[in-house]
């Protein structure tokens, strides 16, 4: 293949032509990722049209281009947000100079972990994923899970660019590495714990894309204020695709809601599974679930790298820029909940060591508002039930919480009321057996399964039952 065919191949905005570089470690690197996206991409429909949306430029008015395009032959492309010129470094120790085009030699190992586990992520949801489009509920939802695929596909091409472009030769070895995890697999595992489970039926995706994919929006939205301009850029514009993410996350669950509401107020409260659609209390277990999960993504309540990562400029707050204190945080506080013997209780701690719950809490009330709106529609139905956040403690694996077992209200429980409860809080065998079942593919034009309502309208105008993915 010649360059000029290549780099056609990849839309960019980096100016790859003028880096021979860059260009030929991205050259040896890409028929590795199209084998590992034939290998561990979404099982079956690479030969089919999907109607999909491809990023050809930033900008905002115009940065999307949708049309037919087999999985394969995406263009994954490589955008970054465009240069503020004089840009600065936000915070930290070094907070004032020009914001750095290179590396900082003294980073270099720090930064690169941060941007190998971010990269991490992304392809190991598209393998979590893998196997949803057997059982999709229509051809929206099909081509809404492929779109979000092929753009953490991009998202994986965002770091590998980074590493190949700024970490020379073991930035190549670890986009490599990533390419060879594997979700799940005990020998190889994806870094972070929520990116080795399972995402077994759609109810777990939409939860998924709700949940964990908000993590991505928190975790890039610290990293878009980064120092190291290249970082900053790449995660803003990887940015401007999470959204959509989050909105089939967000719609999906609320159109399961939506038909749970209409089967109970139509056929009454207790044939909602009959009517083959998934009740209320199955839906808050899994909840329950996803959430949890998505909260240990932010790691330890009190953590030195989280501090570190900070002071050197590396990773900031959720929206620093626009905070309006000194951004150094040596001597502020923040206020903790932490665990003390049988009870949770608020600790006043050092604002540094404690970014990460910083931006749990940010996380957690942007969380919140959706949960809102799904209450809203059950409201609007006349039915008494109501979604909750369980407590940030429930569940977790990650930070102090994980020593001991927390209710979803917020108590501290013994090992024998938690063996005695935890079936009502978190997903059963039955559960799931139950949503497996529901799991019948829909492929005619504008129909829904049972256990999801249509949505509100189609994809860039176009109709509810447009064939967003061709069946030949
Ligand atoms: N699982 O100081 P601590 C996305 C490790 S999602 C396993 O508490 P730190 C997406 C940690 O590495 C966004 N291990 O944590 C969503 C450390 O190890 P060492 C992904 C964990 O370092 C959907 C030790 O425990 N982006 O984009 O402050 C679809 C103590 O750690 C976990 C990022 O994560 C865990 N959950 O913070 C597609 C951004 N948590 O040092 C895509 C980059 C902690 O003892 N990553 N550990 O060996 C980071 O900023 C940080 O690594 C973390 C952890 C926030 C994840
Ligand atoms: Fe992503
Ligand atoms: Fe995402």
């Amino acid at each position: 293949m010649s360059d000029a065919d290549y780099l056609d191949r990849i839309p960019n905005n980096v100016d790859l032509s003028s880096n021979r570089r860059l260009q030929r470690a991205l050259e040896e690197w890409q028929p590795k990722f199209l084998d590992w996206w034939r290998e561990m991409g979404p099982d079956g429909f690479q030969t089919k049209d999907a109607y999909l949306r491809t990023a050809v430029s930033v900008d905002s008015r115009g940065w999307a281009h949708f049309d037919y395009v087999k999985m394969p032959e995406y263009r994954w492309g490589i955008f970054l947000a465009a240069a503020e010129p004089g840009r600065e470094v936000n915070f930290g120790i070094h907070k004032g100079s020009a914001a750095w085009q290179e590396v900082p030699g003294e980073y270099r190992g720090v930064l690169r972990r941060l941007i190998v586990t971010q990269g991490d992520t992304e392809p190991a949801s598209v393998e979590q994923q893998r196997y949803l489009g057997r059982t999709c509920p229509s051809l929206y939802d099909l081509r809404n899970l492929f779109q979000v695929n092929v753009e953490e596909g991009r998202h994986l091409w965002a770091m590998v660019y980074l590493l190949d472009a700024y970490f020379g030769r073991d930035g190549r070895e670890e986009a490599e590495a990533l390419l060879q995890r594997r979700s799940g697999d005990p020998d190889k595992p994806r870094i972070l714990a929520a990116f080795n489970e399972k995402t077994p039926d759609w109810l777990a995706f939409f939860m998924f894309t709700y949940f964990t994919d908000r993590d991505g929006k928190y975790q890039l939205c610290s990293l878009a204020e980064s120092g190291f301009n290249p970082l900053s850029r790449t995660c803003r514009f990887m940015l401007t695709e999470e959204a959509h993410h989050m909105f089939v996350g967000e719609t999906g669950i609320g159109r399961i809601v939506e038909r749970a509401c209409q089967v109970m107020r139509d056929q009454g409260a207790d044939d909602v599974r009959k009517c083959g659609a998934i009740d209320l209390a199955t839906l808050q277990r899994y909840l329950n679930f996803h959430y949890s999960v998505s909260l240990d993504l932010f790691g330890s309540e009190i953590s030195t790298n989280a501090a570190n990562y900070y002071t050197m400029g590396l990773k900031g707050r959720f929206e620093e820029a626009k905070k309006d204190d000194d951004h150094t945080l040596k001597d502020a506080t923040y206020t903790v909940e932490v665990l003390a013997g049988d009870r949770v209780v608020q600790a006043e701690e050092s604002a540094l060591t404690t970014l990460n719950e910083r931006l749990r809490d940010d996380y957690i009330a942007d969380c919140q508002r959706g949960v809102d709106r799904w209450n809203q529609i059950i409201r609007r139905a006349g039915i008494d039930f109501e979604l909750r956040l369980p407590h940030r403690g429930f569940h977790r694996t990650i930070g102090h919480f994980a020593e001991a077992k927390i209710s979803p209200d917020g108590r501290v429980l013994t090992q024998a009321e938690w063996d005695a409860r935890h079936s009502e809080w978190l997903p059963t065998e039955q559960d799931a057996v139950f949503v497996a079942s529901l799991m019948q593919p829909v492929t005619e034009r504008g129909r829904f399964a049972s256990w999801i309502a249509p949505p509100t309208r189609g994809i860039n105008g176009n109709a509810i039952d447009f064939e967003y993915v061709r069946q030949v």
